[in-house]
């Protein structure tokens, strides 16, 4: 199997092969399906983007993955899942309607570009502006006023 491993693209997103679990629906209702599924995955526009294939998401952007809507990042929350222990490389997403992923990824450096991403990107969803820095922990705001805020991989603002 060809996977992709994920980077910036052109547009500024990240995207590649991501194996994914949905566990919860809501707080209160587990996911019908939780079998995991191999889905090439796309961090744009402050959502996540499934899709079948990388082939799909270039031909027919619209085409999600089982029809599903984006998924919206803002006040979502990413985690590395240190507590699933029957797979590799997992992390956690948590969204604000109490819907919950799993996420398997190849290996423990494309794991932490995604959590990485997708932290940055939920923040941002979640409103950017000079009263950000003030909710986040002493140590992130002395990363933020670094000089290079964007150091580790760079997610294109448009
Ligand atoms: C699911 C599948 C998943 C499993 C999930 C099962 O069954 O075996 O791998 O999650 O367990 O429901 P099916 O493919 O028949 O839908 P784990 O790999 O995390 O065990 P769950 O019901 O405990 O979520």
């Amino acid at each position: 199997m060809n996977i992709k491993r994920p980077g910036p693209s052109e547009d500024g997103v990240i995207e590649g092969s991501l194996i994914r679990k949905h566990e919860w629906e809501s707080t209160t209702k587990k996911a019908s399906n939780r079998s995991w599924s191999a889905v090439y995955t796309v961090l744009k526009g402050g959502s996540l983007l499934f899709y079948k294939d990388q082939k799909n998401f270039k031909t027919q952007p619209d085409a999600y993955f089982r029809g599903e809507n984006p998924v919206d990042l803002s006040s979502g929350n990413v985690e590395v899942a240190s507590d699933y222990t029957k797979k590799k490389n997992v992390f956690r997403l948590k969204l604000s309607s109490g819907g919950e992923y799993l996420f398997q990824a190849r290996d423990d450096e494309e794991m932490n570009l995604w959590v990485r991403g997708i932290q940055e990107v939920s923040l941002e969803a979640a409103g950017a502006g000079p009263s950000r820095a003030q909710t986040l922990p002493a140590s992130s705001m002395e990363k933020k006023d670094e000089p290079k805020k964007r150091g580790f991989f760079t997610l294109k603002k448009k």
